[in-house]
């Protein structure tokens, strides 16, 4: 096995053009579409994707529903793993969350890894989950992702491969700060 440092990657740009075995889409409880990447996932897997989403009845927030890539299949994409963060209802200014948004987000990431163990993917690329519309602070959602992750792939030999997906240099500066301090906190 990788050290654990090898098997996680910042990356920046669009996650519909990565090479990975799934993707994660941050999506709305409907999983019927939206804007953001959600909107990019949609747009880029085709009309397939809503009609098969139809039939799945929604997704509850802080859990995930796998499905069929459709149209990003011929890249090599072979799942798609929707899943609904929360909407920020904390404090900003103060960075002190509500409701347990941070346990929700939390349980999205732990969740898309279930499934992507269950279904033996070797890699799978997240976006930064509920940083856009749902308004959740990038810093403290970095701390998160990055602590579930690591923590998981400590544990768990499947997948092999995670992929932190930014839309941005500055958002991937931050993973990439936040991932040294949690691999040196862990000694890795
Ligand atoms: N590739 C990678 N990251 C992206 C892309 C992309 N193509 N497009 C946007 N981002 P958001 P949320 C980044 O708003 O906050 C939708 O309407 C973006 O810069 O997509 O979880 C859904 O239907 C940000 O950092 O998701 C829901 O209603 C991150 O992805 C709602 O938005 C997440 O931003 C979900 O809101």
């Amino acid at each position: 096995m990788n050290p654990l440092i090898d098997r996680i990657e910042v990356t920046t740009g669009d996650i519909t053009t990565l090479h990975v075995d799934a993707i994660v889409n941050a999506a709305n409880e409907s999983l019927l579409g939206g804007g953001g990447v959600d909107g990019a996932i949609h747009r880029a897997a085709g009309r397939r994707l809503l009609e098969h989403n139809r039939q799945l009845g929604g997704c509850p927030t802080g859990l995930a529903k796998i499905t069929p890539a459709f149209d990003l299949e011929p890249i090599g994409i072979k799942h798609l793993i929707h899943t609904v963060g929360p909407v920020w209802h904390g404090d900003d200014a103060l960075d002190i969350g509500a409701n347990d948004d941070d346990g929700a987000l939390a349980s999205c990431y732990d969740t898309c890894l279930t499934l992507a163990r269950e279904h033996r993917l070797a890699s799978i690329a997240f976006p930064a989950i509920s940083t856009g519309v749902y308004r959740f602070p990038k810093p403290r959602a970095a701390r998160i992702a990055v602590g579930r992750v690591v923590d998981w792939l400590g544990n768990n030999g499947h997948p092999r491969h995670v992929v932190f997906c930014c839309f941005g240099a500055d958002d991937a500066d931050g993973y990439r700060q936040v991932l040294s301090s949690v691999m040196s906190d862990t000694g890795a």
